[in-house]
């Protein structure tokens, strides 16, 4: 029998349960790996990507060393190379862009591919010593972020396990099935009676779990949010007494409210203006009504601005009063958990430095940019498949002077364009800290096995650049686990006052519950729900169209249960499910184009143009073409995705991205071999 030990292990990737896992080691290989029926959240169900999650951390594609290019930019041929080969081409060639140049020319680009705090934030230490230009990291939820900042501060909003009491809950822009599984878990647990109604711009997987779908048109949001205002106000179903009390600029905010009907929002969201009213009403009788907020709807010029308007609902009813009433959807904890600036190192900047935001990469890196970048690292990213404006990226990452390193797990879109390539490590192979995002939890994990061939973590990667660099600064002469002890030795408010058991277990590995958060006790400047925020360009809340475009329908991404974001799309396993890239069309907008469900169909604006298999189905609302999932350059005929029909633009506050910002028209591709493909 091989020697066989179970080890707690925690999911790292882009996801709000943060899950604890069980994984089994069997020869210094994960072979298995199971929920953990312990951990405080996931201990109902994990989803499928992670039930054989050893099939990734195994994979035969992984990258196994260091490689330099051989081929052209793009060819994906490489040769093996020593780590010390590497390391010693890229600081060579970064000393000499430094000289020439300045730091300002290297751009570091990361987002989301690892979650854990020490990972993800390593490379801000090493690159602000260097004095390179800082990363925005505004590609996924900032617009969200920044409208619930406005309106709450940094109070605390509603751990999901507090709907347990909730007996309305509208389901906004949020997609559960995929991207939040261990609610719908625990929601069907508590067996409680509860309404569930979806406001989105098409029926997710997720509407089978609600009583009730809304459809509106992508970016509307606000409307509606207004009309039920207007309605509340109306009908005298507001809560005076809370309002006074918590909230502050409410008597200006009310005065715009009576030209905001259900027949003027209707005009504007498509929906009609007695389900209007009704959702109002619906909203005002619950004893305990709680929204799930995605960030899908805030994706958009005008995101900050719904946001804040979505945020600012519960107050009109006292709903935070009530447990289980109020807001879910933005970061439920009361503080950090974590100082992240043991980790990112702020105080290494010496100069004053440039910021480039990652949605407007293409711009930033382009061979005529008004400060040209030479160098661009790339690590935990893959820009090639999950940044707009792709065609100017591309371009991008064809040109001979961008010296483009590389550090990633599987021969990516990205990968492929990497002067040097570095193979990096899997969660398993590493120690780290683990906040999660969507829940009160907090757990720690150290490396359980040791990485195939010669991959490395981001931590030592940048250890071994520092060390070439020259940086001397005992940071980087740290190993990951001495940095967790570090971090583990410097609490912050929230973790010094854990029970002495609790802290044991984050020095041991595992995952801790964190108390919920007051959510009466108001974090913002004004100590109250602010209707007003003084510090913003419209101060006031209230109504703000998107953005439009020149073209008639609204292109809007939404997640693939079966991938996330690219990661997992190594697994056969999973990517088998996803259908070719499909754009999802209400029947009367294909009908208007003479488009049938199944054909190939190219979507079109003034970026690109891109193909899709077209999805003809009501579960869109008119309008509205939606594209689950992120796909890979070779999985359309047209060798593009999406995200080549996205505009370098930013949201309205947080300086986001407008990922569902973007207009495109449709026609049938001008061939009719789908003709065949479909009746044969
Ligand atoms: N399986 C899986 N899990 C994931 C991911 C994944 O790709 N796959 N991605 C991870 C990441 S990076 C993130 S950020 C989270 C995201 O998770 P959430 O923030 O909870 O949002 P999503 O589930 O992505 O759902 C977005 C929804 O917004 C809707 N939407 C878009 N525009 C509008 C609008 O204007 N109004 C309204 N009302 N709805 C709109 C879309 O149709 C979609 O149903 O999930 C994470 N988890
Ligand atoms: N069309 C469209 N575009 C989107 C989205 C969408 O839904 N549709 N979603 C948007 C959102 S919400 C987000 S958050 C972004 C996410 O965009 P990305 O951050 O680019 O996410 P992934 O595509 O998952 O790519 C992450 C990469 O990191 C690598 N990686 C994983 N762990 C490590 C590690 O420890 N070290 C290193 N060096 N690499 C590692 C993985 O192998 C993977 O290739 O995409 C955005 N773009
Ligand atoms: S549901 Fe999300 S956090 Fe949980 S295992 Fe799956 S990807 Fe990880
Ligand atoms: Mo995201």
């Amino acid at each position: 029998m091989p020697e066989s030990s179970v080890h707690r292990i925690i999911c790292p990737y882009d996801c709000p349960s943060t899950c604890g896992l069980l994984a089994t080691v069997e020869n210094g290989k994960v072979v298995k790996v199971k929920k953990d029926p312990e951990h405080p959240v996931s201990n109902t169900v994990i989803c499928r990507k992670m039930q054989q999650y050893e099939e990734s951390i195994n994979s035969k594609d992984r990258i196994l060393y260091p490689m330099k290019r051989t081929g052209k930019k793009g060819e994906g041929k490489f040769t093996r190379i020593s780590w010390e080969e590497a390391i010693q081409t890229i600081t060579d060639r970064w000393k000499q862009i430094i000289a020439e140049h300045g730091p300002q020319a290297i751009v570091p680009a990361i987002y989301s591919g690892v979650m854990s705090d020490i990972q993800r934030n390593c490379g801000d230490a090493f690159f602000h010593r260097m004095g390179a230009p800082e990363l925005q990291k505004t590609i996924c939820s900032s617009g969200k972020g920044a409208g619930y900042a406005s309106v709450m501060g940094s109070t605390g909003a509603l751990d999901p396990r507090e709907l347990e009491d909730s007996d309305l809950i509208l389901v906004w822009g949020s997609n559960l099935s995929a991207t939040r599984l261990q609610t719908l878990a625990l929601l069907h647990k508590t067996k409680k009676r509860r309404k569930m109604i979806m406001i989105d711009v098409y029926a997710n997987p997720s509407a089978r779990f609600c009583d009730d779908v809304l459809l509106l048109r992508g970016g509307t949001d606000g409307a509606l949010v207004l009309a039920m205002m207007h309605v509340l106000v109306r009908d005298g179903l507001t809560d005076e007494e809370f309002l006074k009390e918590y909230t502050v600029g409410y008597p200006e905010f009310r005065e715009q409210l009576p030209e905001y009907t259900p027949e003027w929002a209707s005009g504007i969201t498509g929906i009609p203006a007695d389900k209007i009213e009704d959702l109002a009403h619906t909203y005002a009788a619950a004893k305990a009504p709680a929204i799930i907020l995605g960030s899908g709807p805030s994706r958009r010029s005008n995101g900050g601005m719904m946001t804040r308007l979505i945020v600012l609902l519960p107050a009109m009813v006292g709903a935070w009063k009530k447990p289980g009433g109020g807001f879910c959807g933005n970061g439920p904890a009361a503080g950090p958990y974590v100082d992240l600036k043991l980790i990112k190192r702020p105080d290494f900047w010496k100069e004053p430095h440039r910021r480039v935001n990652i949605n407007l990469l293409p711009t930033a890196l382009s061979e005529n940019a008004e400060e040209k970048v030479y160098s661009l690292y790339v690590y935990a990213l893959n820009p090639a498949n999950t940044v707009g404006n792709q065609e100017l990226l591309m371009k991008d990452l064809k040109r001979e002077d961008l010296f483009t390193v590389v550090h990633e797990r599987f021969l990516t879109d990205t990968a492929i364009y990497a002067d040097i390539l570095l193979p990096a490590t899997f969660s398993v192979e590493q120690s780290d800290i683990y906040r999660c995002y969507g829940y009160c939890t907090l757990g720690t994990q150290r490396k359980i096995v040791d990485a195939p061939g010669e991959c490395k973590s981001n931590w030592d990667t940048f250890s071994l650049l520092a060390e070439a660099m020259g940086y001397t600064e005992e940071y980087f002469s740290r190993t990951e686990d001495e940095m967790l002890d570090y971090i583990l030795d410097h609490p912050t408010k929230l973790t010094a006052e854990l029970p002495e058991e609790k802290k044991q277990i984050l020095r041991e590995g595992g995952s801790i519950s964190m108390p919920f958060a007051d959510h009466l006790d108001i974090q913002t400047p004004s100590g109250k729900i602010q209707f007003v925020d003084p510090t913003l360009e419209r101060p006031l809340a209230g109504w703000l169209p998107q953005e439009e475009g020149n073209y008639p329908l609204r292109l809007i991404a939404s997640p693939s249960e079966w991938t996330l974001n690219t990661t997992f799309s190594e697994r056969e396993d999973l990517r088998g499910h996803r259908e070719k890239q499909e754009l999802l069309i209400n029947p009367q907008d294909a009908i208007d184009r003479g488009i049938f469900n199944g054909q190939d169909i190219v979507a079109f604006n003034d970026l690109a143009e891109v193909d899709f298999v077209a999805g003809v189905t009501d579960r869109v609302g008119r309008g509205n073409v939606i594209c689950e999932g992120v796909f890979h350059h070779e999985e359309t005929r047209s060798h593009n995705n999406f995200n080549a029909l996205q505009h370098e633009q930013l949201s309205d506050i947080g300086e986001a991205t407008t990922l569902n910002n973007n207009f495109v028209d449709i026609k049938p591709v001008d061939d009719y071999d789908w003709l065949f493909q479909m009746i044969v």
